[in-house]
């Protein structure tokens, strides 16, 4: 392939993997063992209300206990990549660039990766997936601070690459976009700020959620760079951030302010990160709704961001019908909320209900997704790091029941043949796939409630594993895709 250009149709003999994706919070429990120090999201469960179930990370799948038996696990389902996040704080418990480094929590994370190529899988590792270290957010308002948090991340990173050069595929930051607007103006992900009276902690959503998004978007350039220039010449890797969007369609098809907030969508999600990654900028749509509440690039800075893809990480799990509003917007919405977005028009539903109320599945926008990513940023690399779906009410169902997860396989059968018509058909340069998730684990503010795992966790019995029909369902849905020369 012309790296950049459009490459011509194939049959697919990109997809490299067949994979399994995961959270350090969301399956390791053990908060407190070999020295970890808080996150913002052990002390956000504290806050009563926050999480559905009043449930927490502490236990969770109790992974950082188990992991020879996920690896065997991951190996038996034929998943030949693993995707996960570390834990900043159990590398350096305090965060800080002047803190120290804890090499309990280091050795942890290297045997793992060590004992994941012996068994032939190739590590993805996320460097930061929400968890941020809470003396950070103490010290100086964590992502929120501009000068701070991108060179404790940049220390942080370097530690990481140099500990465990075995590593060949790094992902910075998982998903920019919740962190900046659940985070901090939602209010429904750790630190829980947000501008609505109801609810506390009180921030400035009008503001805070673009200035973090800029923090992590320039944290993530000093990451990038620190690993090309000190690591890349000798250990070979490729790099990159994960960003999460869904789908549109335009509710009416013919209305172009429908065809444009559709479009303007998309750029609020996702262009908002990978614009100034491959453009160094942010979207004409965004500086013309946010004005000066977007931060400004310095030149510095701008030279950091851009260009800071080896590959694009896409996590990918809905679609929506957008209708267009006039008017002028309150500044803490944070959309602005110029569209409005929709599951069903004239009777027709975009696909089924899920326990999670923000997915329904529509295989098709997957495949206008990839193709949109890939017509406006030149046809990059992209790896789909997480798609997935959870079940209505799969948790008050008998184990039995759990276990014959239909719509789930459904799912990833017309989710993954939608790829495949991408890659083939289309020409996008898609080069692997995982899945979301290995197991059943902490689903943030749905708590255990919602399970998205291929892989029951019984919860009340030793966090025992069960894989579900979905589990066995990846590998020969692959076996058929991939071509054999
Ligand atoms: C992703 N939304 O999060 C995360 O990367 C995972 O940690 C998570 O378990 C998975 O999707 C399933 O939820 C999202 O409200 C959570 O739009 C919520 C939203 C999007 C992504």
């Amino acid at each position: 392939n012309d790296p950049g250009g459009r490459p011509s149709p194939s049959r697919l003999p990109v997809l490299e993997t067949n994979a399994n994706s995961f959270c350090s919070y969301q399956v390791e429990g053990s908060p407190e063992k070999d020295g970890r120090g808080p996150t913002i999201w052990d002390e956000f469960c504290k806050i009563p209300g926050k999480i559905a179930d009043g449930s927490s990370g502490a236990v969770a799948c109790d992974s950082y206990n188990r992991t020879a038996e996920d690896i065997s696990l991951i190996k038996s389902l034929g998943a030949n990549c693993y995707r996960f996040s570390l834990a900043w704080s159990r590398i350096i418990p305090l965060g800080g660039r002047n803190d120290p480094i804890n090499q309990a929590g280091i050795d942890h994370y290297v045997k793992f990766v060590d004992d994941l190529l012996e068994a032939g899988i190739t590590p993805f590792i996320t460097l930061l997936h929400w968890d941020v270290p809470d003396a950070l957010d103490k010290r100086y308002g964590g992502l929120l601070n501009r000068e701070e948090f991108p060179l404790d991340f940049e220390n942080y990173a370097r530690v990481v690459y140099k500990a465990i050069p075995k590593c060949k595929n790094w992902i910075t930051f998982n998903e920019p976009w919740c962190s900046s607007i659940l985070g901090y103006s939602v209010g429904a992900f750790a630190p829980g700020r947000t501008s609505n009276r109801d609810k506390s902690p009180v921030g400035d959503s009008s503001r805070e959620p673009w200035i973090v998004g800029h923090n992590l978007l320039v944290a993530h350039g000093r990451a990038v760079k620190v690993y090309r220039e000190e690591f890349k010449p000798t250990q070979g890797g490729q790099i990159g951030i994960t960003l999460n969007g869904d789908a549109t369609y335009p509710w009416d098809p013919e209305d172009p302010a429908d065809v444009e907030a559709a479009n303007r969508k998309i750029e609020f999600a996702i262009s908002w990160f990978a614009d100034p990654v491959y453009f160094g900028k942010y979207p004409d749509s965004m500086r013309k709704q946010l004005g000066d509440r977007l931060p400004e690039f310095t030149e510095e800075e701008r030279a950091l961001v851009q260009g800071s893809n080896d590959f694009y990480g896409m996590n990918h799990y809905t679609a929506n019908y957008v209708r267009h509003k006039t008017g002028t917007p309150p500044p803490e919405d944070y959309l602005g909320n110029l569209e409005t977005l929709f599951w069903s028009k004239s009777g027709e539903c975009i696909g089924p209900e899920t326990e999670s109320p923000w997915l329904r599945p529509n295989p098709q926008g997957f495949r206008n997704l990839i193709n949109w990513l890939s017509k406006r940023y030149n046809y990059p690399p992209i790896y789909v790091t997480e798609n997935g779906t959870s079940i209505l009410k799969e948790n008050d169902k008998p184990v039995e029941e759990i276990l014959e997860d239909t719509l789930r396989v459904e799912y990833f059968d017309t989710y993954v043949k939608a790829l495949a018509k991408a890659v083939s058909e289309d020409g996008c340069n898609v080069k692997g796939y995982m899945a979301w998730s290995l197991l059943d684990n902490f689903e943030w503010a749905e708590g255990y409630v919602t399970r998205f795992g291929v892989t029951y966790v019984d919860y009340e019995k030793d966090q025992k594993r069960f894989p579900k029909k979905s589990a066995q369902s990846l590998k020969p849905l692959f076996d058929s895709l991939i071509k054999k020369d």
